[in-house]
């Protein structure tokens, strides 16, 4: 008997920036992606998404690759400015064609869109023209931008995520710098990150309002953080941690408010997040459908005053970073005892079964869509094939860990590795694999089938019953 429900729902993810390219093609306005990933310096050996693995001419080939692989549904992002280049304003009626006609193409194959609306893609018109999501303007703007979404595509898509991972955009963005736009100002970006909660509210709304027929959530990365040790100093900067890296993220958009300890923390030393009359109400009435996870990796944490900043391992030169440190509140150490990716993330899937414990501990039982998991990893191709056993391994794992977490009682609906294909991974270039589907970029952008690919398959047929 397979652990998992019957209606349980098995696919895959992606993200526009990292696979369409086609990053001027037919009217399509630039992203602050498409302009930062040319600034020197910025990116893994300065690449880019201009052609990502051009998803975007072929996207009829990854669906059939899709439907073979028996794929019963499609995470996929919606680029903003391929929509509305301006950010707000005219609509750019080709690329609507081309969410349109991916959309009718995966309805073909029984395989069901789940829409992601922000992956991180803004217009760059809209960051010049207000600083992006650090003016309140930008709440009206996403709002018009999501009802265009909804109004073209409500018809036929019933599963719809607001935001991908706030943590990563406003954290990577206005506090450590590594992401556009670039900044390392924590009053910016803490009211930065309130309206995204503002936007992801006025949209929740609209999508009600407009009864559109389907479920709208909330995608954030889940990550357990753990104490180094039983010190009280450690276990305090734990708490720290969970605070900002869970609660701050989770409570805003599934309980309607911020932590009352952290938001006086914040506003005393920051006089931020600054609220208007209507946002708290606002926040308050728009509680999302589900919440989707995406889960990489734990944290461990001890008490920190030294390290102040982020030093990432873009390479995959194991042991090349040294962590993320807040001085006097936490940093993110190395566990002695831990198994690890060569980009120093931790292996353990047993993390995900606890990680969603703590949630429904939180927020109750919500339904819940796995809406990232996977190894990053260099995959060795011998004689011609590529044999990715440890994503195998890593994979196996971690629906393991969603079947123990379903037998304590999680409602989890769903399950979407990352990636689909071999993509664009932000820092790390292309030689950060993730995918079932490897893409020869000496050839032509050719796709073939890794070893996994027939793995997952038989995973997906016998609804996770053969591992
Ligand atoms: C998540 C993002 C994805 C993807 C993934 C892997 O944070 O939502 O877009 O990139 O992480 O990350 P990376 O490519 O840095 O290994």
């Amino acid at each position: 008997m397979s652990q998992f429900p019957k209606d349980f729902l098995w696919g895959a993810a992606t993200a526009s920036y990292q696979v369409e390219g086609g990053h001027d093609a037919e009217g399509k306005g630039l992203s602050n992606w498409d302009v930062f990933s040319h600034l020197p310096g910025t990116t893994y050996q300065g690449t880019n998404g201009d052609v990502a693995v051009d998803h975007y001419h072929r996207f009829k080939e990854d669906v059939a690759l899709m439907a073979e692989l028996g794929m019963q549904t499609y995470r996929f992002s919606i680029s903003w400015p391929r929509l509305l280049p301006q950010g707000t304003g005219k609509v750019n009626e080709a690329g609507v064609k081309f969410y349109s006609d991916l959309i009718d193409e995966l309805l073909k194959h029984n395989i069901r869109p789940m829409i992601t609306l922000y992956h991180w893609d803004l217009p760059q018109a809209l960051q010049d023209k207000f600083g992006g999501w650090a003016s309140r303007e930008i709440v009206d703007a996403f709002d018009g931008y999501a009802r265009l979404c909804y109004e073209r595509f409500g018809d036929r898509v019933d599963l719809w995520s607001t935001f991908n991972e706030t943590i990563v955009f406003i954290g990577m963005g206005y506090f450590t710098g590594q992401h556009p736009p670039k900044l390392n100002d924590p009053k910016v970006g803490i009211q930065a990150c309130h309206h995204v909660f503002l936007a992801n509210a006025r949209a929740v709304k609209s999508f009600r309002e407009m009864k559109i027929n389907g479920q709208i959530g909330f995608v954030n990365v889940l990550q357990p953080n753990d104490p180094i040790s039983d010190s009280p100093e450690d276990r305090r900067a734990c708490e720290f941690a969970e605070g900002i890296f869970t609660h701050w993220l989770y409570d805003p958009v599934l309980k309607g408010e911020y932590p009352a300890e952290l938001l006086a923390m914040a506003q005393q030393a920051f006089g931020v997040p600054e609220f208007h009359p209507g946002d708290e109400q606002l926040l308050k009435e728009n509680i999302v459908d589900f919440i989707g996870l995406n889960y990489y990796k734990r944290e461990m944490i001890a008490h920190n005053d030294d390290i102040n900043g982020f030093e990432m391992n873009n390479s995959g030169q194991k042991g090349s970073g040294r962590g993320l440190g807040f001085k006097g509140l936490f940093k993110t150490v190395r566990n002695p005892n831990g198994v690890y990716t060569d980009w120093d993330w931790e292996v353990y899937p047993q993390g995900l079964t606890d990680a969603i414990g703590r949630i429904t501990h939180r927020y109750g039982n919500i339904p819940i869509y796995i809406t990232e998991n996977g190894l990053g990893a260099k995959d060795p191709i011998v004689n011609g094939e590529v044999l990715d056993q440890p994503r195998i391994d890593y994979l196996r794992d971690h629906i393991k860990a969603t079947a123990d977490a379903i037998a304590q009682g999680a409602d989890v609906r769903g399950y979407y590795p990352w990636s689909f294909i071999d993509l664009l991974s932000w820092l790390n270039g292309y030689q950060k694999q993730y995918g079932f589907v490897y893409v020869d970029h000496e050839n032509n952008l050719a796709r073939k089938k890794k070893l996994s690919f027939d793995w997952y398959r038989k995973v997906i047929e016998s609804n996770g019953e053969t591992l």
